[in-house]
């Protein structure tokens, strides 16, 4: 029987993982058996929105954290294909920061144009996954929910690509149960519009807080109080929104902080973080980690140290995102191809530890950036992904740092050169904060939302 590889999980990673081996085998190289099993009905991961929260139609976790008008949060320049550029997908140069529904629609045109959807079992859970020393084989446990059937079948290696930035981290505080408004965590987050009029309290100070706040500013939130852990989130805010050191306790409809100060609010967003959740993994593989950018136990940040045949993709805390999925999915292909050879478990460990020890001198966001940076350039250098200019993606991280400390409002309508093309990218024909129509039709027309000025 040939090797067989399962894909946990049709996101962006899984995908990259899909398009690794289709790319070998369309270089001539014989590929394993894949099966990639995916709990949705489609790809995408993320990307994929769904207006679901709670549980989905089969009783599943619902795993989309994305929310109506998300538009990406980095320019798109640091996070393109090298293999598959937006001007190849769009045919012509778009804008830097697009809406979730253009990166979904680019995200699906790499694998359509690859041929991969046909490796791919949808509605399928995966439940359990369990190593046998004895066989050498993996046993992968899913259930079907288009039969509602549960079965099991057997590989030689798996990669999971899951994410873990699904299941919250819900933290709770004093007076939530008499608390007379809704509290949510930013996983249920999905309309900015039902906070319209409302006075919201952000606790977190981190993406999900800076960036579902920005939201309900734009769609007309009356005031907005974000409060931090660590430290303040330090940009220049618009005039209703007030950031505060962390909450202490709530009662029926107000929020007490550690600096002695009060607020009356009407609902209260939970922006702190997710956890890696892996329920469907034996515990001898699986990943325990916080979001942090080098969890340990993964050899080059993909391979489990502990059983090298099981491999990790995008685990990391996530500055760059898509192609460090692909350097990290090429390089998984080519350990389970042969190509690369694995050094003694003690080199692996000694390896990571050297990352951990870097890791835990970064203080500032350029030093993680170039960091990670760093670290995508050891894997593409060991494999035939397309070389990119990564001090050039750290350059634009570093501009896109500067236009939002410049103005967390506007930062979204600067441009940038793409790094794959060379080509600068034109501005969006409507600032982001009057952009109300986050669709892909409205971002890809030459169509303004800005109200015309009347003729004197
Ligand atoms: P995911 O996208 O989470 O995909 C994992 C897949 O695994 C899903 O399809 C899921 O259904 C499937 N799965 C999970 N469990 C099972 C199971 N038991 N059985 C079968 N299938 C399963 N990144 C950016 O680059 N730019 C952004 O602007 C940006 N914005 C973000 C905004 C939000 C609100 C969030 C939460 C994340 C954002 N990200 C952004 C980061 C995001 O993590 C990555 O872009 C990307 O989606 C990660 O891909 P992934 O494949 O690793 O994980
Ligand atoms: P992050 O980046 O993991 O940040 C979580 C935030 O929540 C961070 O500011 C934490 O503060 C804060 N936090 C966590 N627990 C608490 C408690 N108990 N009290 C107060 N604050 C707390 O998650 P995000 O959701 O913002 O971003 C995740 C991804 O989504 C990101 O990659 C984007 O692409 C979109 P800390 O600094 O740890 O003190």
């Amino acid at each position: 029987m040939s090797t067989r590889v399962a894909v946990l999980g049709a996101g962006p990673s899984g995908l990259a993982q899909l398009r690794a081996f289709q790319s070998a085998q369309a270089k001539g190289a014989e590929i394993p058996e894949i099966v990639c099993f995916e709990k949705q009905s489609d790809w995408g991961g993320l990307w994929n929105y769904t207006w679901r929260t709670g549980l989905d139609e089969n009783g599943e976790p619902v795993h989309g954290s994305m929310y109506r008008y998300l538009w990406s949060n980095g320019p798109k320049e640091c996070l393109e294909f090298a293999d598959y550029t937006f001007e190849e997908h769009f045919g012509k140069p778009i804008a830097s920061y697009p809406p979730r529904e253009v990166l979904f629609d680019y995200i699906k045109g790499r694998v359509e144009k690859a041929g991969v959807r046909k490796y791919i079992r949808f509605n399928t859970a995966v439940r359990n996954v369990t190593y046998d020393d004895a066989s050498q084989k993996f046993t992968v446990t899913v259930q079907d929910h288009t039969t509602d059937t549960v079965y099991a079948e057997e590989f030689d290696y798996v990669v999971c690509a899951t994410g873990h930035f699904s299941t919250p981290k819900v933290p709770t505080f004093e007076g939530f149960d008499k608390f007379g408004g809704r509290i949510l965590h930013a996983h249920d987050f999905r309309d900015a519009l039902e906070f319209k009029d409302k006075d919201i309290l952000l606790v977190g100070s981190s993406y999900s807080a800076e960036d579902i706040g920005s939201q309900c500013y734009k769609y007309g939130a009356r005031s907005l109080i974000s409060c931090y852990r660590s430290a303040p989130m330090g940009y220049k805010w618009p005039e209703n929104w007030d950031e505060k050191p962390n909450l202490v306790r709530v009662d029926t409809d107000t929020a007490y902080f550690m600096d002695g100060s009060s607020k009356k609010i009407d609902a209260i967003i939970l922006c702190t973080g997710y956890l890696h959740y892996f329920p469907f993994l034996s515990d001898d593989l699986r990943l325990k980690t916080n979001n942090r950018l080098w969890p340990l136990n993964l050899y080059k940040g993909v391979v489990w140290e502990d059983n090298p045949k099981f491999f990790y993709l995008g685990m990391q805390d996530q500055w760059y995102s898509f192609n460090m999925f692909d350097a990290q999915a090429w390089y998984a292909r080519d350990i389970i191809m042969g190509r690369i050879p694995l050094p003694s478990l003690d080199e692996m460990r000694a390896h990571s530890m050297m990352w951990r020890e870097k890791e835990l001198t970064l203080e500032t966001a350029e030093e993680m950036y170039t960091y990670q940076g760093d670290y995508i350039q050891e894997l593409i250098d060991a494999t035939d992904y397309p070389s990119f200019d990564i001090p050039a993606v750290n350059q634009t991280f570093l501009e896109w740092k500067y236009h939002k400390k410049k103005n967390i409002m506007t930062f979204r309508d600067h441009s940038y050169r793409s790094l794959m093309t060379g080509t600068m990218s034109p501005p969006h024909h409507t600032p982001w904060l009057e952009a109300l129509d986050d669709s892909l039709e409205a971002y890809l027309s030459d169509k303004s939302e800005m109200p015309v000025a009347k003729e004197a």
